[in-house]
């Protein structure tokens, strides 16, 4: 017959290897599982809090605004700008590019504001491997600190289109 009940007991009874394996497996869970909330608190790489609704043309108008006043030249068309130590700055993204270039200085800190006016984008900062995800709607306020100064470049790391990869921006601090 090729259809036949299973014995009683088919299963092997667990082993001492097996137990080890298994109590291994359960400590490091229990141990990725805290590691979340520590790393939660004392990480240092958690988004922002600071985070507002915003739309789209209210953050143009106030990027347009913050350009216009503190605009100091032009790289390839993208304007310059050097935001007061201390103070707002906005960095837009759209398809497909960043805008400002922004001017920082060393040692002084800034409210870096990010939004993106049509899809979601990604904030890639090269070479300091910072990311941060930018969507419509959100006005991001992210507080930085240059601690370095050289030119940085921002990538976006979200794909959004057909110009994706040329969507690259830059930041100045001396
Ligand atoms: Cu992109």
């Amino acid at each position: 017959m090729s259809i036949s009940v299973p014995e009683t007991y088919w299963w092997k009874p667990v082993d001492r290897e097996e137990k080890i394996w298994v109590t291994v497996a359960l400590i490091w869970c229990i141990f990725i599982t805290l590691m979340m909330p520590y790393w939660h608190f004392t990480g240092k790489q958690n988004p922002p809090w600071e985070t507002y609704k915003i739309k789209p043309e209210q953050f143009e108008k106030l990027a347009a605004d913050f350009i216009a006043k503190h605009k100091v030249g032009e790289d390839n068309g993208i304007p310059v700008v050097e935001p007061p130590p201390g103070g707002d700055a906005f960095l837009v993204a759209s398809t497909w590019k960043f805008e400002p270039v922004l001017k920082l200085q060393k040692g002084q800190t800034y409210r870096l504001h990010v939004s993106s006016l049509d899809y979601q984008h990604g904030l890639s900062i090269f070479p300091i491997n910072m990311n941060f995800m930018i969507l419509p709607d959100y006005d991001y306020v992210l507080t930085i600190t240059p601690t370095e100064s050289g030119d940085y470049r921002i990538m976006c790391n979200e794909f959004c289109g057909i110009g994706h990869h040329n969507m690259v921006g830059k930041i100045t601090v001396t």
